[in-house]
């Protein structure tokens, strides 16, 4: 086994060497095990909706080209596919639930754990959802909007409200032409499961439209409400530095790891870990103190807003357990490997999950309520106190950090780019018309062992903005970026084409723009309806010289990412192939024929290097479409303007 081919990463190099020496299996093992996978699988052509099933279609034509109940190769691949894009909206959905939930309680209750930190920004969200602001007190604004944002989920009639509120007036029209736009979170999810039901519907394009409409319920609905109340809630995001890698370990602290999704566990364990009696307590049993480090997204949502060191990305879970110095991994939903449950189990690290949705065997469960947040936060962190003196064996902390910046959002991108002055999008735009910057690129994602772990996003990454091409990401792709040194604002002269390096030295940003987690992705829509809106750059966001990626995606939540930016407009690469490649039509028309429909499209390619250069002949298209593509000669005074000018 060689860790490179492995692992891009030289902490998980190490981490894997030290694995395959003490015969601890990882998921890079695993999917050894499991090769060679399933063939139709892989093509989306099984099908195991109903018992006259599983059926299979033959992709080369020699066997059955039908399923029992005579569904094709098109019917069986769209409805898989529409399924998984039902699986991520509802977990980034319900994510944006469970926040709303602990917003609505913050409103209501005088003795909650939670306040509102971000009074200007619940003012401009309540005034994007339609609320009366002027002459109106925190607490009735706060009170509009949770029952508007709650109304979200679950309506009858009409339409989302964000719909109509956040994207350009030109792409509300798209999708009202087209028939897709979302009327509520819940509906749409549950109109997928019911459509793709044994005997509903058999056409594929019809599938797929509800798949769009699901996803666009996702990014400017479900996600859109997770990302703009956690800001209301634990407050906006502000550039703040980080280190991150599994060296951000200390074996001399407490360490708990705080892995999933949702900030309401995590903000507050941050919080109460400071208290002085837990730090003394630490310190009496042999600690130097409690160290609170992120995993994934969990990471990410705190490292946005309070710089806390992240651990790593997906495919590092286990590998930071194998350090033997974690006292606590405290997990809530989503991207939380099963294997964590029997791995701990080698080790003196305590799995604690929180959420009544996510038990895991070998893990002890303390649910977590809102409610009593302290009270159980101090409890589990009193449990990895007293866990510090059972470590066994030696620490193994890879010596490997990077420092970085994050923090972006929609509204302080601006601010950067702008200057204190001038704080709008237009430098942005101006930038990008003049050429500098010939464009954006949205980098975001998960980690796949089917790919050399996160190889695929630094090797785009740095490709894109060596051909100056703005980077804003997400999630584990946000991640890899930033322990390769990516994110810090000295990697623009290492990294950049010169008008881009340019830019970042100008206004002293990173190249690449940490814009938060999975939901977060919300951000990028909300930042390319900004550039809209700002003018010069079409009407749009098809317009826009843009494109998507995700890498190394694994999660269904990266479908439903992937199929909004698309729905939004946006050309959108994928590394995996989508499991869709058994249907020609369909893979034919979400890779082409989709375009003229919506506006975006998918594009399937493993290579990344190749794929960067796909995105940078998209913008560079848009450019030209723009008419921004023109040299603009610069001319020189000769006398006779001279004499012109002092005429005047
Ligand atoms: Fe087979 Fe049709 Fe049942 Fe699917 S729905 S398992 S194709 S009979
Ligand atoms: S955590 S969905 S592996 S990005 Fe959001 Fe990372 Fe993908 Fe999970």
């Amino acid at each position: 086994m060689d860790p490179k081919k492995r692992s891009n990463d030289k902490a998980s190099q190490q981490m894997l060497k030290h694995a395959d020496e003490a015969g601890l299996e990882t998921a890079w093992d695993r999917f050894e095990q499991q090769e060679p996978q399933c063939g139709f699988g892989k093509l989306g052509v099984c099908c195991r909706i109903c018992t006259m099933g599983p059926c299979r279609i033959d992709p080369f034509g020699q066997g059955p080209q039908f399923g029992v109940c005579g569904a094709t190769a098109d019917t069986i691949a769209a409805r898989n596919l529409v399924r998984m894009i039902a699986g991520g909206a509802a977990a980034h959905s319900d994510h944006g639930r469970d926040v709303a939930h602990t917003f609505k309680m913050a409103v209501e209750s005088d003795s909650c754990d939670y306040v509102i930190k971000d009074e200007l920004k619940l003012r401009e969200v309540a005034a994007r959802y339609g609320i009366k602001i002027e002459g109106r007190d925190t607490k009735e604004i706060a009170s509009d909007l949770s029952d508007v944002v709650m109304a979200e989920f679950g309506k009858q009639e009409g339409t989302l409200v964000s719909a109509a509120a956040y994207p350009p007036p030109a792409r509300q029209k798209v999708w009202q032409e087209f028939g897709v736009t979302p009327r509520s979170i819940d509906r749409e999810i549950v109109e997928i499961m019911h459509r793709t039901h044994v005997g509903v519907g058999s056409d594929y394009k019809n599938l797929m439209k509800q798949g769009i409409r699901a996803s666009l319920s996702d990014g400017w609905g479900g996600s859109l409400i997770a990302t703009e109340l956690s800001d209301i809630l634990f407050g906006s995001p502000w550039p703040i530095r980080f280190s991150a890698n599994l060296g951000a370990l200390d074996a001399k602290q407490v360490n708990i790891v705080v892995h999933g999704h949702e900030p309401t566990l995590s903000d507050i364990i941050l919080a109460v870990s400071q208290e002085p009696e837990l730090t003394k307590m630490a310190e009496d049993r042999g600690a130097r103190g409690i160290n609170i480090i992120g995993m994934c997204c969990t990471a990410n949502e705190i490292l946005m807003r309070h710089g806390i060191p992240v651990a790593g990305n997906f495919l590092q879970q286990e590998l930071a357990v194998m350090t033997g110095v974690v006292e606590v991994m405290l997990v809530d939903v989503q991207c939380i490997m099963p294997a964590l449950g029997s791995l701990s189990g080698c080790f003196h690290t305590k799995l604690i999950t929180t959420s009544p949705k996510c038990k895991i065997a070998g893990a002890e469960h303390i649910e977590f309520h809102e409610d009593r947040a302290v009270e159980i936060a101090r409890e589990i962190i009193k449990i990895a106190i007293e866990n510090f003196a059972n470590r066994k064996g030696k620490a193994k902390i890879p010596k490997v950090t990077e420092r970085g910046i994050a923090g972006f959002t929609t509204e302080n991108i601006f601010y950067h780019l702008g200057g204190r002055f001038r704080a709008s999008y237009r430098p942005l735009n101006d930038n990008i018309i003049n050429g500098r910057v010939r464009g954006a690129a949205g980098v975001v994602g998960c980690n796949n062992p089917k790919q050399v772990h996160d190889y695929g996003h630094l090797t785009m990454i740095k490709e894109l903005i060596k051909n100056d091409v703005l980077v804003v990401s997400t999630g584990c792709s946000a991640i890899a970026a930033a322990k390769a040194g990516l994110m810090r604002p000295e990697a623009a002269a290492k990294y950049c084409g010169k008008g881009l390096a340019e830019v970042c030295e100008t206004v002293g940003i990173p190249p690449v723009l940490h814009v938060g987690s999975c939901v977060d992705n919300s951000r990028i829509l909300t930042v390319a309806a900004n550039i809209v809106a700002e003018g010069g750059l079409g009407e749009d966001i098809s317009d826009l010289p843009v494109a998507g990626a995700a890498p190394e995606w694994m999660s269904e939540k990266a479908v439903s990412i992937a199929m909004y930016f698309v729905a939004s407009g946006v050309y959108t690469v994928i590394a995996e192939p989508l499991p869709v490649l058994g249907s020609p039509n369909l893979t034919r028309y979400l890779t082409d024929e989709i375009e003229k429909d919506i506006g975006g499209k998918w594009a399937f390619e493993r290579d990344p290097l190749k794929a960067a250069h796909m995105m940078i002949e998209h913008i560079e298209s848009k450019r030209d479409a723009l008419g921004i593509n023109v040299e603009k000669e610069r001319k020189l005074y000769d006398m006779e303007d001279r004499r012109a000018l002092a005429l005047d």
